[in-house]
């Protein structure tokens, strides 16, 4: 495993879900902040789309599935999240951080990995830049396009990289037993490639306005990065020093994904 972490920022830590193409900026500061002094590890971040490229993928019907989808749409969604990838990289070069935005285009074609590119992320990182990368709407072939989730991005640098740290930060403390009690699962093993608490359940709020499929589907591709090995952390990127501390390797409250080949 690579000493590198993987950062995963959720739409719902970086924009307001329910108040269209609006950034969060206290919670994106505050992340800058405690990111700004995490020196121990280098690190490359991934965000999500949020009230952004979420908001118009619902207006123009688009979705993960490749089709031909509305041209007009195309371009305001991938609009819409350079625009959210600016405020970010704006935000740590104020917090004196070295940022690189760049969209997965740049290392993806069709949404499969370009070896080459997702190598230089590491090396990036490992030499003082930090890639920032983010969710976006792709070109698949031909006429069709698909939004690719920042989620998926994870599970493909993952998978190359191997990175020592795979965090992902939403707006809530990881995952619950059940939306009722909100009881925080600590521990998830994997069983037959998927998560499981053992007993009970695992509680997921409504996708909502989340084309890519809410908490269900962050869990699912955290579940495919831990059969690769790595251990996941869910942690609530509205306490950013969770971020940070799990980055450093620290125990934090949220909810860790054993990889399947660690005790
Ligand atoms: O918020 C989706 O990324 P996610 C990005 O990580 C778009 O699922 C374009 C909606």
């Amino acid at each position: 495993m690579k000493d590198i972490a993987l950062i995963k920022l959720g739409g719902s830590v970086i924009t307001f879900k329910d108040r269209p193409l609006e950034a969060n900026t206290k919670a994106i500061r505050d992340i800058c902040i405690a990111l700004a002094g995490l020196k121990e590890i280098p690190f490359i971040i991934v965000h999500g789309g949020g009230s952004f490229g979420h908001y118009w993928s619902v207006k123009y019907d688009m979705h993960t599935k490749p089709a031909p989808y509305d041209s007009r749409g195309v371009a305001v969604v991938h609009e819409s999240m350079v625009a959210l990838n600016q405020i970010i990289v704006n935000a740590m070069l104020e917090h004196g951080m070295n940022p690189y935005g760049l969209p997965p285009s740049s290392f993806t074609s069709s949404r499969r990995p370009i070896k080459s590119g997702i190598a230089a992320l590491a090396t990036m990182a490992a030499n003082g830049v930090i890639p920032v990368t983010f969710g976006d709407m792709v070109h698949i072939k031909d006429a069709s396009y698909s939004i690719f989730s920042g989620d998926s991005l994870m599970s493909l640098i993952a998978g190359q990289i191997k990175p020592s740290r795979v965090i992902f930060a939403t707006n809530v403390d990881g995952i619950y037993q059940d939306m009722h009690s909100k009881k925080l699962v600590a521990e998830i093993e994997l069983q037959n490639g998927s998560a499981k608490t053992g007993s009970a359940d695992i509680g997921f709020g409504p996708a909502g306005t989340d084309v890519t499929g809410g908490m269900k589907r962050k869990v699912a591709e955290a579940a495919k990065i831990a059969s690769l090995g790595m251990d996941v952390m869910l942690v609530n990127g509205l306490e950013p020093a969770r971020i940070v501390d799990a980055a450093r390797g620290k125990k934090v409250v949220g909810t860790r994904i054993k990889g399947l080949l660690s005790s």
